[in-house]
């Protein structure tokens, strides 16, 4: 008899009901699934992806618990001694003559900043005031040199009394702009306009980006993040390497990917606020000699965008693009919820033409 089931007949009824129950189980899953969105953080590392997710908690999940921000309290400090540290490899390539009184302390963070972060607090905060205090500190502001130091730096020095002080503790701010390497999946979820919302951060470096693959299926939208500020910078993990290149070739690599063909795709061209710091001292002409006009935010944000835009393959797939600044809670909240209108309103045409 197969598959077909005859009414009065007992057992067929029996058949027929849980087949009617599978579908409406099948049907209640579907209609669940539609009610999912999955959307994957891609891009390089320091680009910004783990600071829109934690501004994500921040926003619909309550922040951080203590205990996560005793755990930031310690990266916050370790990256001041990072900063520090950037800042005695700025004195070396600069070649300073370094006063007899200054040289130990400097050679402690040009060498050992590590070991630097494992003293006790109030000996890290002794020699970080007394570092800063440094003629040969000072003199890499006042003859403004150019140098590179993670993008947290001047946030860190800005609130240094207080991340060294006693007793600190976090703020939401100082957790968006702590600095780690993401290693591994993370993922958090929340609600979102009646639906759920799984957002999944990856880690960028070259050598976390083979494990991405592995969260591919199923994805309803890329949210795709570059900085603005790579065009004069290197990537950390391979120093040959161009950051706005690397960000470009890994954009094309997405766009192209078999797994991804069917999602979403939104590009966040991040640090808007650091890139226009930056212009005010870097030529974007110099680096792109292809650009030659103004050196202000506006044409220069443009040029940049037009290069990763270039690249969408012209069969039908839309990139909507927007200019960001992930330390601002705010600014995200509303550029996060326009990015998911947009997904929402595709995922519902494509619905209505399945
Ligand atoms: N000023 C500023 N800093 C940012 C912005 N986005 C990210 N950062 C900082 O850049 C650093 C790296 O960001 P992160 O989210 O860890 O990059 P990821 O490697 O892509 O996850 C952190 O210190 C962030 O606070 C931004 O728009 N403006
Ligand atoms: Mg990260």
């Amino acid at each position: 008899m197969g598959n077909t089931f005859c009414k009065g007949d007992k057992i067929d009824d029996e058949k027929l009901a849980i087949h009617k129950a599978i579908e409406a189980d099948i049907r209640l899953d579907k209609k669940r699934e539609r009610k999912r969105l999955k959307i994957l953080l891609l891009g390089s590392a320091d680009s910004g992806k783990s600071t829109l997710n934690k501004q994500m908690r921040i926003i619909h999940n309550n922040g951080f618990n203590e205990t996560e921000a005793l755990n930031y309290s310690f990266m916050i400090k370790q990256n001041v001694i990072d900063s520090l540290h950037h800042h005695a490899l700025a004195i070396k390539k600069f070649d300073f003559d370094i006063p007899g009184q200054e040289n130990e302390l400097y050679q402690d963070f040009l060498k050992n900043h590590s070991a630097l972060g494992d003293a006790d607090d109030d000996e890290q905060k002794q020699k970080v005031d007394l570092f800063m205090s440094f003629t040969i500190f000072k003199k890499l502001y006042s003859e403004k040199h150019q140098f590179y130091v993670p993008d947290n730096t001047g946030y860190l020095l800005e609130n240094i009394e207080r991340i060294t002080g006693h007793h600190y503790t976090p703020t939401p701010q100082d957790i968006v702009q702590a600095r780690a390497s993401t290693l591994g999946v993370h993922e958090i979820a929340f609600d979102f306009k009646n639906f759920t919302i799984r957002l999944i951060d990856v880690g960028g470096q070259k050598s976390e980006r083979r494990k991405w693959l592995h969260s591919f299926e199923g994805v309803t939208a890329v949210l795709f993040i570059t900085s603005l500020c790579g065009f004069d910078q290197v990537l950390e993990e391979d120093p040959s390497i161009n950051r706005l290149d690397d960000s470009l070739e890994l954009f094309k690599n997405i766009l192209n990917n078999q797994f991804l063909m069917k999602s979403n795709v939104i590009l966040f061209m991040n640090k808007t606020d650091l890139f226009t710091k930056k212009l005010e001292f870097v030529q974007l002409h110099d680096y792109h000699p292809m650009y030659t006009g103004k050196n202000e935010f506006k044409p220069c944000s443009e040029y940049i965008e037009q290069l990763f835009l270039r690249d969408i393959p012209s069969e039908g797939r839309q990139v909507y693009s927007h200019f960001t600044n992930a330390t601002d809670t705010e600014n995200i909240n509303v550029m996060f919820a326009a990015a998911c209108d947009i997904i929402l309103q595709n995922n519902l045409s494509q619905a209505g033409m399945q």
